[in-house]
């Protein structure tokens, strides 16, 4: 197993579109394995494949109190969603902000499990917004897309600012 490194906004490999996994074989399998423990050690409720450097779809969750709820989601689709809430997000690749973003209620996501396995999960309140929130990465969306021009450019020079003094 191995910690992963995460890349951070504004890194244009957020923005690359991470492309369908065709066989979940072992290689598949310890990357999943490696992308558990970087979110755990981050820690953080999601993880997308896109933010350790790798544009293939793939995203491990895990909303359990006790972290003990590992969810993988291989290829995900939201296929249906209804209803809006707006909640408090933060992103393991824009650390330290957090700002309100409206997504659906509820979700029903399409998607292969760790054995390839083809299976449906409803989702809502916090899960539904990671679901989203970490398909939004492996379309190259950052969920500072939804913020103001403004907060977009403040947020990139901090975190630009940050970067140049971690040098
Ligand atoms: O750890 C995370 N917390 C979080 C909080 C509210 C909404 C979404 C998230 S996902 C984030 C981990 C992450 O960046 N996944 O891409
Ligand atoms: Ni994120």
């Amino acid at each position: 197993m191995a910690i992963l490194n995460i890349l951070r906004y504004p890194d244009p490999r957020l923005r690359r579109i991470a492309q369908p996994v065709t066989e979940v074989d072992g290689g598949v399998r310890a990357l999943i394995e490696n992308m558990a423990e970087t979110m755990y050690n981050a820690p953080g409720i999601g993880l997308a494949a896109i933010q350790v450097e790798v544009p293939r779809r793939i995203i491990v969750i895990d909303v359990a109190e006790h972290r003990d709820e590992l969810q993988v989601f291989i290829n995900p689709r939201i296929v249906e969603h209804g209803g809006i809430q707006i909640m408090e997000e933060g992103c393991l690749s824009v650390p330290g902000i957090f700002e309100p973003v409206e997504r659906a209620r509820r979700i029903l996501v399409r998607a292969l499990d760790q054995d390839g396995r083809e299976f449906e999960r409803e989702a809502e309140g916090l899960l539904a917004v990671c679901i989203a929130h970490e398909i939004d990465h492996l379309d190259g969306k950052v969920f500072v897309d939804y913020l103001s021009r403004l907060k977009q450019s403040r947020i990139r020079k901090k975190l630009e600012k940050q970067e140049k003094l971690a040098m």
